[in-house]
């Protein structure tokens, strides 16, 4: 059933969305890279800040502690086998997800893009590639069980729809400087 797995995709990857969002809300103070600059270009940028980084891991975490509370009750309302996450599953996803995005903008520098400036296909799915390197990485037996090939694709397609509708309406709401 494409219901289900679509359920599945998005509760599984729920620990890797929300740290970019929480991110924004908590971003600033000092930026990861120091300042430093690299080959003519700031080697992150003042968008990847220390607390930003680690709000948003820890919101994910937290989310994932959170979602194995809510598993059976959840998995039995949709008559899906939603996954429950160890700690470091959960860890792995949410800093995975914000190591993605920090290697985003490193790549963003080097190309040329101010802090802010779109990637179209980089912007979306840089958090989902970390995130499932290292969930694989760490939990290779559990992503195996969760990410399956049918919940990979889901995950592949849903991703940049959410991503896109997340930040247009982050922009539209006034907590976004940009609707990417
Ligand atoms: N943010 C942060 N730390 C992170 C990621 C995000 O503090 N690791 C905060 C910053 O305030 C950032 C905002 O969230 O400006 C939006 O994130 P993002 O769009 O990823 O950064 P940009 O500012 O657009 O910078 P870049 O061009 O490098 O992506
Ligand atoms: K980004
Ligand atoms: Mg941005």
């Amino acid at each position: 059933m494409i219901g289900t797995l679509v359920a599945t995709a998005f509760w599984a990857m729920l620990p890797a969305y929300v740290p970019n969002n929480a991110a924004v809300l908590a971003g600033g103070g000092r930026p990861v890279d120091g300042g430093r600059e690299w080959r003519g270009a700031r080697l992150l940028g003042d968008g990847k800040t220390w607390r930003g980084t680690a709000v948003g891991t820890l919101v994910g975490v937290l989310l994932a502690l959170a979602l194995n509370r809510l598993a059976d009750p959840a998995s039995a309302a949709l008559g899906a086998d939603l996954p429950t996450f160890a700690l470091p599953a959960a860890f792995a996803l949410a800093f995975g997800a914000m190591c993605g995005d920090i290697g985003a903008s490193f790549l963003k520098r080097r190309s040329g893009r101010e802090r802010g400036a779109a990637f179209p296909g980089l912007d979306q799915l840089d958090f989902v590639v970390g995130a499932l390197v290292l969930a694989f990485a760490v939990d290779t037996d559990w992503a195996l069980a969760v990410f399956t090939p049918r919940v990979l694709a889901v995950v592949l397609v849903m991703t940049p729809v959410l991503h896109v509708v997340t930040n247009v309406g982050a922009y539209a709401l006034g907590v976004k400087d940009e609707p990417w």
